[in-house]
């Protein structure tokens, strides 16, 4: 079974969560979601999800939209088979205000999975943080986006660079995480740390992973066996604990939950803190820069 826990032994808990969300008020996260504003006018917050295939990242992306327009949305194509990939483009995913024609600040990419042979080149998600990929561009898992091809940004604007990275991971494939997908998301942390972009991990599927969360998503930061698996992705590819949520994406459902809305909104809170620090940091480190030619 998922994670190779025993189904007859209940999982040992914390007395006490060992992280506070807000279950059944997440008014505060919601807000904070709803009313973000990046401090320059224009400015958009690209947020890119990357990681093995079947790991979650399009229904992540749904998820969020779900839960901000308060019914279930399926705007990125998910797939029930696993076998492989089912991304195959890159595309820009932007989110829809309830009452307006206009669009949150906050856009998502997603690239195709990453596994070996037949999923996106290291290469290419190493391109798209610095903007240099287009939308619609097909993945090629043979080669690389070249410069002269027409889906290739030579001069990317500030809003066309990432300004978060989002490693999914399925929580229930820890255990068993391969070398293969461990070193590519290595190396892609790699160069997003040359490139200051902050960078997050999101365990999806916990539901899978633990029979107790699935009974109680409330139960997630009780779990001890939940804590051992993020402590175990974060020794691994080395994003710190504070950097790692776990959430259940919407997968089933036909109605909105309020403790599965809680852990997403949580979670975006925290992806858009950091993707707004970063942008902040750049326009300072910009605005230095002029001032001093
Ligand atoms: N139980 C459970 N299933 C999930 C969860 N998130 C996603 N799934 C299911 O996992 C499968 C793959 O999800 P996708 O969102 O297509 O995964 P992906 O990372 O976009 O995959 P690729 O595009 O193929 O790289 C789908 O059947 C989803 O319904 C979750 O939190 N819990
Ligand atoms: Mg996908």
């Amino acid at each position: 079974m998922g994670g190779g826990q025993s189904k007859a032994k209940p999982a040992p808990l914390f007395s006490e969560p060992w992280r506070q969300i807000d279950w059944g008020d997440q008014r505060r996260d919601l807000q904070f979601v709803k009313t973000y504003k990046p401090q320059t006018e224009g400015q958009q917050l690209r947020i890119l999800l990357h990681g093995p295939a079947g790991a979650g990242k399009s229904s992540f992306i749904n998820s969020v939209q779900s839960v901000l327009q308060g019914r279930m949305y399926r705007q990125a194509l998910v797939d029930n088979t696993s076998h492989e990939t089912f991304t195959k483009k890159y595309q820009t995913f932007k989110v829809q205000k309830e009452s307006s024609d206009t669009f949150y600040p906050f856009v998502f990419n997603d690239v195709m999975g990453l596994d070996p042979h037949k999923g996106v080149l290291v290469d290419d998600v190493k391109l798209a943080l610095r903007g240099h990929i287009k939308d619609e561009y097909r993945f090629d898992p043979k080669s690389k986006l070249s410069e002269a091809d027409p889906f290739y940004n030579k001069s990317p604007t500030s809003n066309d660079k990432v300004h978060v990275l989002v490693c999914v991971i399925a929580a229930d494939t820890v255990p068993v995480l391969r070398d293969e997908i461990v070193r590519k998301v290595l190396d892609i942390r790699k160069e997003a740390t040359r490139l200051g972009i902050p960078q997050v991990a999101i365990l999806t599927k916990i539901d899978k992973a633990c029979p107790e969360v699935n009974q109680d998503l409330k139960n997630v930061y009780r779990i001890k066996y939940m804590k051992e698996q993020m402590e175990k992705f974060s020794a691994e590819v080395g994003i710190p604990m504070n950097c790692i949520f776990p959430v259940m994406n919407y997968h089933e459902e036909t109605n909105l939950n309020n403790d599965t809305d809680a852990l997403i909104l949580s979670t975006m809170r925290n992806i858009i803190i950091c993707g707004d620090d970063y942008i902040n940091f750049k326009k300072n480190q910009d605005d230095c820069s002029t001032n001093y030619v």
